[in-house]
Order: C-alpha cells, then sequence, then structure tokens
C-alpha cells in the first residue's frame, strides 16, 4: 500500500489491534447469531510525508449507506456547531448572498446554525437514513458521496461556495485527491475550506486509542495536512485546536488566490509537532507500547471489580466503544448492558461483543454499582444527567487514559 498523501511506499506499521469488527455496526436481535465480518485494524505511519493510515480499507458503501450516528444527540455538540457556524459567519463576513456547502453534513447540524444567519446552504451526505433525517429538518441536503456530479450539480443551481466545511469526514475518505480538487472546483477564488479532524498529537498525548477504527482511514497531524494541501495548490491560513472527539483541530485552506493572511498559528503548531517527533517513527512506537500496557490495566481494572461481585454497565456506545471493547474482549459477561440516548442504537447490540444497548430507563429499574462512560468526551454531560445516580452511590469510571473511578 502506498501513502495517501505523497504516494511513498515504504510505510511502517507500529500498531496492531487485531481483527475488529466495524465500529458502528451495531446488531439487530436476529442477527446475534449470524457471522459478523472482522477486519485488520492497524496503523502505519509515512517517514516521508508523516501522515498515519490505516492498512485496510472497508468500502465506504458497507460502512456509510445506513448510519447509526447522529450528531446532534449530544447536547455540547449541538453548542459546538452552532458556536463554529457563528464564528465563520462573523470571520468571513458571510450573509444572505453566500452558500455553505457542509461535506458529510450529517443530520444537518452544522448547516442549521448558517442557515439561521440567512445564508443558502448544502449538504452533502452519503447515509440515506441520516440525510432523510436532515431534509425533513429542512436542510436542504444531497444524498451522495461529494464528487464531481454532485459539485457540477450545486455549481449549476446554487453558484460556486463562499465556505465549504467538512467537520469529521476528512479523515473518513480515502481518495482525499479528488474530494479537494472538487472543493476547488466548487470554492469561489476567495472561497474557505474548514475542516476539523481528530489531532494525531492528543491521540497519542492522551491514549485514547478507541477512536482507531475503520471509518478513520488517516490520522492527522498540521504537518501531513501541509503537505498534503499545498501539493494541490492550496495553502493553510489558520488553526485551532478544538476540544471535540477528545481533541481536534479546525484547519483553514485557501485557493493561490485567496487574500487571507497566514496565522502565526500554524508555524508554532508546526514546530511544535516536531518538538513532539511527530515526524519520526519512534513517537508512533512508543505510542503501541502504552495503548497495550493501557489495555490490560483496563482488563484488570474490570476483572477487579466483576472479583468484588460489583454491575457494570456502560453510558454511550459510541463507534469508539467498539474498538475499546473488542480489543480488551470486554463483553456481555462484564458489562450487563449500555445506555445510549440516540432512538437509532437502543434495541440493538454492540459489534464483536454483543452487549444490549437500551435507553435510560433502565438505570431506574436495574441501577448498577459501576457505569463505565464509554463516551469519555462527554463525560461531562453524561455525569450531570446521571447525577442522581451518584448521589444514591453509583461509582462512575472513566476509561482513558487509564481507568480511574470519579
Ligand atoms: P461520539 C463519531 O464517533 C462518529 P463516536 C464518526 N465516525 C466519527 O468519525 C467520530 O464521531 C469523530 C451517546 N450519548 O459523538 C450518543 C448519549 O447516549 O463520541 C453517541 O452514541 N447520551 C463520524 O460514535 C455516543 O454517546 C449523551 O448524553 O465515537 C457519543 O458518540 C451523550 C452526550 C452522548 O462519537
Amino acid at each position: 500500500m502506498n501513502c495517501r498523501i505523497c504516494n511513498d511506499n515504504k510505510l511502517e506499521k507500529f500498531l496492531s489491534l487485531g481483527d475488529s469488527p466495524l465500529a458502528n455496526s451495531f446488531l439487530r436481535k436476529e442477527e446475534l447469531d449470524n457471522n459478523e465480518l472482522y477486519f485488520p485494524l492497524e496503523l502505519c505511519f509515512c517517514s516521508n510525508c508523516s501522515l498515519v493510515q490505516l492498512s485496510y480499507i472497508v468500502d465506504p458503501k458497507v460502512m456509510f449507506k445506513n448510519y447509526l450516528y447522529v450528531s446532534s444527540t449530544s447536547n455540547s455538540f449541538r453548542q459546538h456547531f452552532s458556536h463554529m457556524s457563528r464564528d465563520i459567519v462573523n470571520r468571513f463576513r458571510l450573509d444572505t448572498g453566500s452558500l455553505a456547502v457542509d461535506i458529510g453534513s450529517n443530520d444537518g447540524i452544522l448547516l442549521k446554525g448558517f442557515k439561521g444567519f440567512g445564508i443558502s446552504v448544502i449538504g452533502v451526505e452519503p447515509a440515506e437514513n441520516v440525510s432523510r433525517i436532515a431534509q425533513e429538518q429542512g436542510i436542504d441536503t444531497i444524498n451522495s458521496f461529494f464528487n464531481e456530479e454532485v459539485v457540477q450539480n450545486i455549481i449549476k443551481n446554487k453558484g460556486k461556495a463562499d465556505i465549504v466545511t467538512a467537520c469529521n469526514v476528512f479523515a473518513h475518505i480515502d481518495d482525499i485527491s479528488s474530494v479537494v480538487e472538487n472543493v476547488k472546483k466548487l470554492l469561489k477564488d476567495e472561497g474557505v475550506y474548514i475542516i476539523e479532524v481528530q489531532y494525531i498529537l492528543r491521540t497519542l498525548e492522551d491514549m485514547t486509542f478507541d477512536n482507531i477504527y475503520h471509518e478513520h482511514l488517516s490520522y492527522y497531524s498540521l504537518t501531513a495536512l501541509k503537505y498534503f494541501f499545498e501539493s494541490h495548490g492550496m495553502s493553510i491560513f489558520d488553526v485551532e485546536e478544538v476540544n471535540t472527539h477528545g481533541g481536534s483541530i479546525r484547519v483553514f485552506v485557501q485557493k493561490k488566490r485567496g487574500n487571507n493572511q497566514a496565522s502565526s498559528r500554524i508555524n508554532e503548531m508546526l514546530e511544535h509537532e516536531i518538538k513532539k517527533g511527530l515526524d519520526k517513527l519512534d513517537a508512533y512506537l512508543e505510542f503501541a507500547k502504552r495503548v497495550y500496557l493501557i489495555r490490560d490495566k483496563i482488563v484488570s481494572y474490570v476483572n477487579g471489580l466483576k472479583a468484588e461481585n460489583k454491575s457494570i454497565s456502560g453510558y454511550g456506545a459510541p463507534a469508539k466503544s467498539s474498538t475499546l471493547l473488542n480489543f480488551c474482549k470486554i463483553g456481555k459477561d462484564k458489562i450487563d448492558y449500555i445506555i445510549d440516548d440516540s432512538s437509532l442504537k437502543t434495541g440493538l447490540y454492540t459489534p464483536g461483543t454483543h452487549i444490549p444497548i437500551v435507553s435510560s430507563e433502565k438505570l431506574d429499574m436495574d441501577t448498577p454499582d459501576c457505569i463505565i462512560i464509554l463516551a469519555w468526551n462527554f463525560a461531562e454531560e453524561i455525569l450531570k444527567k446521571t447525577e442522581k445516580f451518584a448521589n444514591k452511590g453509583v461509582r462512575f469510571i472513566i476509561p482513558l487514559p487509564e481507568p480511574k473511578m470519579i
């Protein structure tokens, strides 16, 4: 396999999480006895451009046609995107004549904000069920992967875009080169492309290895993104760290003729990445070593609780919980059930580990001794919701960077 960014063929494997089922392939009861599909989950590093990527790629049609992740389930996420739309509108002086296109728009969580400012919006979303939810809420959404045909269609009907966004989707795309070439066609000359992706430095430092799953094909540093965009005649003119999904970066990109001044934050972040060794294999080998140690700690922590006859439930069935549970081999013998507030997930079972996902009423009927917060990125929101159980003596566990009771 060659590097997705620079085509170098000397990729070095540094971490294997074994064979794993697809993170969002939650199962219906009648599917529990079927043979589930397992695929290798391994990361490799390109020492030429510093990109980290999966060694094995699953067909996106299998992963994204019917998608169980609805962005607006989380209050803090709704707020994040509402603030993001407001900041973009103010910074780039968008008005009622502007057009914003969101790639991988999910249920329209970001576009709702733009629409509230009177800006024309179009979402492009491959999942049929999720794009239907957006349409029903009045967000104009094209149910498709983002491709040349979609771009020509938007230009014909609405003209070129002032802003193109892609939040939590850039890591999911194999052919990022054709996506960015299509973004260039869609954007006005002075238009801005803004992406949010999980930041590999945060993954390495905070040990959030559960964010590694088949949907995430690439794991980005700013160093790798700079190499990529420059090789497509675009430039990054600003970057900020944002706290979604355990730590992400928001990257602002323009065409050559764009008129935004480059921020000093870019060089600061690039220098910091070099200092942290993100351009060298050693940093990743060190991470891999710690991943195995933390897995052992999580397993013995859970085993310890079971040895004391404690009952354990989970809160949140995010995609990343599939990695954590499968890699640690924690199944329904350890966790009785998992609460999830998304109606698309309740009634289903976790991939590989077959733990039932139920709605939050279950906590009243069958209160556990401990709750492991699998959606740890929303710990604060979940703790607030479940305060009455903490008051009754239920203990809460955050699994990463290493398991701890709070
Ligand atoms: P959450 C998603 O991953 C999906 P996931 C995707 N593949 C991706 O790339 C990453 O984001 C970046 C539940 N919950 O957002 C809702 C409650 O039940 O961490 C979700 O199922 N009650 C696009 O799936 C899950 O937790 C609550 O109060 O890892 C959170 O999933 C809250 C706050 C959440 O993303």
